[in-house]
Parts: C-alpha cells; structure tokens; sequence
C-alpha cells in the first residue's frame, strides 16, 4: 500500500539528512518530489500544493543540526498530508443513527459511484461495521441494472445473515429503496443502506436515476464509493458525482492493492469531502474507520 508515494518522500528527507544541499539543490530535490509525486497518482494541482506548502514550512524553519533535518522534513511533509485530508468523525455519523433510531426513524445511508468502484462490497462492510457498533441493518438492492448484481449482493450479504430487499431486474431503483426504508421502519431497524448501480457521467439517463433515488429517499448520508485504482481519475470522478448528487462523506476503496497512493490525497484535497472509511481488502473487516491515521502509517509518517 503506497509504496510509490512513500519512496517518493522519504527520498526528500534521505537527501537532506545525508548531504549539504545548497539552496539551488533543495530546489532540485524538490522538482523530483514533484515529478514522483505526479508519477504515483498525485494531480498536478495537488502535487504544486504539497510542494508550496513543505517549501513554505523549510523557509520558516531552520534546521538546528545536521542530522535533525530528515526529522524537520518528515514533520514537515506529515503537516502538509494532515493538512489535506480530512477524516469523518464517525462517533456523529453513530450519534445520529441512535437519535433517528430513539425517534423511531430509520437512518439511509445511500451509496453512489462509478461502475466497479467497490461500492456492494462497501455496502456489506458498512452494514458489518454497525453491527459491531450494535445497529442492524436492512441493505437495498437498487442496482436493478447491471446483471447478477443483484444475486452478487444477496449472496454477499446473505451469507453474513444481513437482510436484503430486492426486487426484479428492470424494477425502479426508488421503488426497491422505498421498500426497504418501509420493511425498517415496520420492523424497527435502524439502519437502511441503499446499493446502487455503478455509472459514470456520459450516462445521463442514470445520473438522473440516481438524482430521483435520492429525492425520494431523502437520505441522512450520500456515501461517494471511489476506486483508489484509477488513479488520477479518481478525484474528477468524485468531484463530478458531488456535482450530480451532492455527496457528504467518501469511502475510498483498494486502498491495500494501490501501489501508488497518490489518488487518496487528491480525492481527499480536490473534493475537500471528509472520508468515513478506507477498504483494506476484500474480507467483510477489511474497512478502517481511521482513514487519515491508515494513510499516514502507509507513508511511514507515524
Ligand atoms: N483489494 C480490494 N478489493 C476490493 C475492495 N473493495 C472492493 N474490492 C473488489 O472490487 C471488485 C468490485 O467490487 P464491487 O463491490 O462489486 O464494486 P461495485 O462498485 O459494487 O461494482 P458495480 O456494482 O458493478 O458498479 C470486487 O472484486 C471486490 O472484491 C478493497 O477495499 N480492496
Ligand atoms: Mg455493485
């Protein structure tokens, strides 16, 4: 996980903390991070922050010892990606579960993206996750759209004993979700999490499908689903579905298969939407609800 951009860092700080570089060197070191960083995901608006911000913080410090300054520079860059992502707070997402659920309310978490981002696999994570923190759940399934998404979900969902609401391929989307949220609140369940279908911005006809899902099912939380994978793309997909649907949180999945890293930083300042949680892997406990802490520990900053 984030081999590329963690190389891409600690060479920085190598650097300086083994050789005497002049002013015009510091300059040349930092056009490299700059190119490495471009290189492992990271969009060039992005990377040109990153690089102000650690050449604005060098300016202000000024490095006592030698052999200080790898430490000065790693303090730096944890700064500058600390200062770039930001982090749920999930206890007020849990909060707000408990207030709907002593008010008789089922809360709808409704999960939007691109197609094969990682959302059904999300979805059954989310539900497993409230579990643990004692909510149980009822999953929609309001991807009618794609074949074998619904038995895909059912099948991942039923084997961890969650309680999906499905109906026919072709069936309206709103309708399957309406249905859910109408079974939790007659069988007071507190959580409903809508599975949608993937799709992207060419498809008009589903963006505006996913706009009346939301409408009709007025949803506490839109959950943006991204693929850490797709690289650079990954915050011009996400800034373009906040554009369609309004999103309040992401979850940014792969993460564990993304050699790179640089995708979750943009995501994260590009959009400037915190992120709930990141998928480590393809297991139901493979989501980590301390995105920040995960991705700092990847770059071997904390
Ligand atoms: N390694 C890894 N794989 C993941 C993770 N999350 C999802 N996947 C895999 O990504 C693939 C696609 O996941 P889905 O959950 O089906 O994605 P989706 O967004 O629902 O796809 P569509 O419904 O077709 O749009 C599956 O093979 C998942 O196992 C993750 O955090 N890590
Ligand atoms: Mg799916």
């Amino acid at each position: 996980m984030f081999e590329g951009l963690k190389k891409a860092f600690a060479s920085l700080s190598e650097k300086v903390k083994t050789t005497t570089l002049s002013e015009k060197e510091i300059e040349e070191e930092l056009d490299n991070l700059f190119y490495r960083l471009v290189e492992n995901d990271v969009a060039v608006e992005v990377a040109e922050e990153v690089l102000k911000v650690i050449k604005d913080e060098l300016r202000k410090v000024r490095i006592p010892r030698f052999s200080d300054a790898a430490d000065v520079v790693d303090s730096i860059i944890k700064k500058t990606i600390d200062g770039m992502v930001m982090d749920a707070d999930i206890k007020e997402v849990l909060k707000r579960v408990g207030e709907n659920m002593r008010r008789g309310k089922p809360t709808v978490f409704l999960f939007v993206g691109p197609n094969g981002s990682g959302k059904t696999t999300t979805v059954v994570k989310i539900a497993n996750y409230l579990k643990k923190h004692g909510f149980s759940s009822i999953i929609a399934c309001a991807d009618t759209f794609r074949a074998g998404a619904i038995e895909q979900l059912k099948q991942l969902a039923e084997r961890h004993g969650f309680w999906v609401v499905s109906q026919h391929y072709g069936a309206d989307p709103a309708a399957v979700a309406v249905d859910a949220i109408r079974s939790a609140e007659a069988n007071k369940i507190p959580v409903v999490l809508v599975d949608t279908a993937g799709r992207t911005e060419v498809d008009k006809a589903l963006l505006q499908e996913m706009n009346k899902i939301k409408r009709v099912t007025q949803p506490d939380f839109v959950i943006y689903v991204g693929d850490s994978l797709v690289g650079n793309a990954a915050a011009e997909q996400a800034l373009k579905f906040n554009e369609y649907v309004g999103v309040d949180y992401i979850v940014l999945a792969k993460l564990d298969a993304d050699a790179k890293g640089g995708s979750a930083l943009s995501i994260a300042k590009i959009t400037g939407k915190p992120l709930l949680f990141i998928g480590i892997g393809q297991e139901i406990s493979d989501l980590s609800d301390k995105p920040k802490e995960k991705i700092l520990h990847a770059l071997g900053l904390n």
